[in-house]
């Protein structure tokens, strides 16, 4: 295994050499570690079919399907596909999916420890992922800010971002909004989270998924300071120049894997709609995933 840091880049490292037949428990303990410091880890090379994937993902943690079925990979439920792409005319798990910045499962009572993507057909223009490293965005706000967060509890929900299902056509959208709320009721997290393996201070805020911030008896706070977090963390900046903002490329055989706790991620927008599609597999890591709380 050859590990490089990437040049020019805000984080992330690239491992040359990893393969899934012989890697030691070691090469897997040095990458998880390697995920957690770096934020994220590029495998090169990989070619795996959706079991090896998988399994592949058992090496970080314990991975687990997705709530709602339709993004299922027809053949593996642990499998969540990404995909304009239909198979034998068919669409397959879900297309243009976190077009928006969120955290995977912010909305869960207990988010991913890692997510891990293995992009199957890349587009040749515009690709990869932007993403945020909230525990370096937190530490860079003005002390107002940052003391005006330790005391906020946020509110997230998947609610904004609920993709419709084919079964929901000619349902009432109010019936469907109630579903969404039974199934998956806003939770609360502390606006600022602790990471149960690096100690670092996170924001973990998104313009996705979070709703609202309460003090800690539940008193809305009101929009102006979730605003202003986000804003000061690159969240509104559609230019994606903000410094807090990297740009991961990726190429076929690719394989990221990625420190959810820290980082909000967003697709890249495609100016021209180029086939795409990715496998993902989220897991959970042995700890919780507040070590605050
Ligand atoms: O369709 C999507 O963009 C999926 C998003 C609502 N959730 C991803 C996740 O893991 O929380
Ligand atoms: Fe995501």
């Amino acid at each position: 295994m050859i590990i490089s840091k990437q040049t020019d880049a805000r984080m992330g490292s690239v491992v040359e050499g990893f393969d899934i037949a012989s890697a030691t428990a070691a090469d897997v303990a040095r990458i998880k570690e390697l995920v957690y410091t770096d934020k994220i880890v590029i495998l090169r090379k990989q070619e795996l079919s959706t079991g090896a994937f998988v399994e592949l993902g058992k090496l970080f943690g314990e991975p687990a399907p997705y709530y709602e079925p339709m993004y299922h990979h027809p053949e593996n439920d642990l499998v969540f596909v990404s995909s304009n792409v239909p198979e034998d005319g068919k669409q397959v798990g879900v297309p243009k999916t976190g077009k928006f910045w969120h955290a995977d499962y912010q909305f869960m009572e207990k988010p991913f420890g890692f997510t891990l993507i293995h992009p199957q057909v890349v587009p040749t223009g515009d690709r990869g992922t932007f993403f945020i490293d909230l525990g370096k965005a937190y530490e860079a706000l003005p002390q107002e800010l940052k003391d005006a967060a330790a005391q906020a509890r946020a509110v997230h929900s998947p609610r904004r971002f609920f993709k419709i299902r084919p079964e929901d056509v000619y349902r009432p959208v109010g019936e469907l909004l109630a579903e969404i709320e039974t199934k998956t009721p806003a939770v609360v997290h502390n606006a600022v989270t602790r990471h149960p393996h690096t100690g670092e201070s996170i924001l973990y805020i998104s313009e996705g998924f979070t709703v609202g911030l309460t003090d800690e008896a539940g008193n809305d706070l009101g929009a102006d300071l979730l605003q202003n977090l986000l804003e000061a963390t690159g969240q509104y900046d559609r230019t994606f120049e903000h410094p807090q903002i990297h740009l991961q490329r990726f190429d076929a055989g690719d394989l990221l894997i990625w420190d959810n706790r820290s980082l909000v991620h967003r697709a890249l927008h495609t100016t021209t709609p180029e086939p795409a599609v990715s496998y993902r597999v989220t897991v959970y890591d042995e700890y919780p995933f507040d070590a605050a709380v």
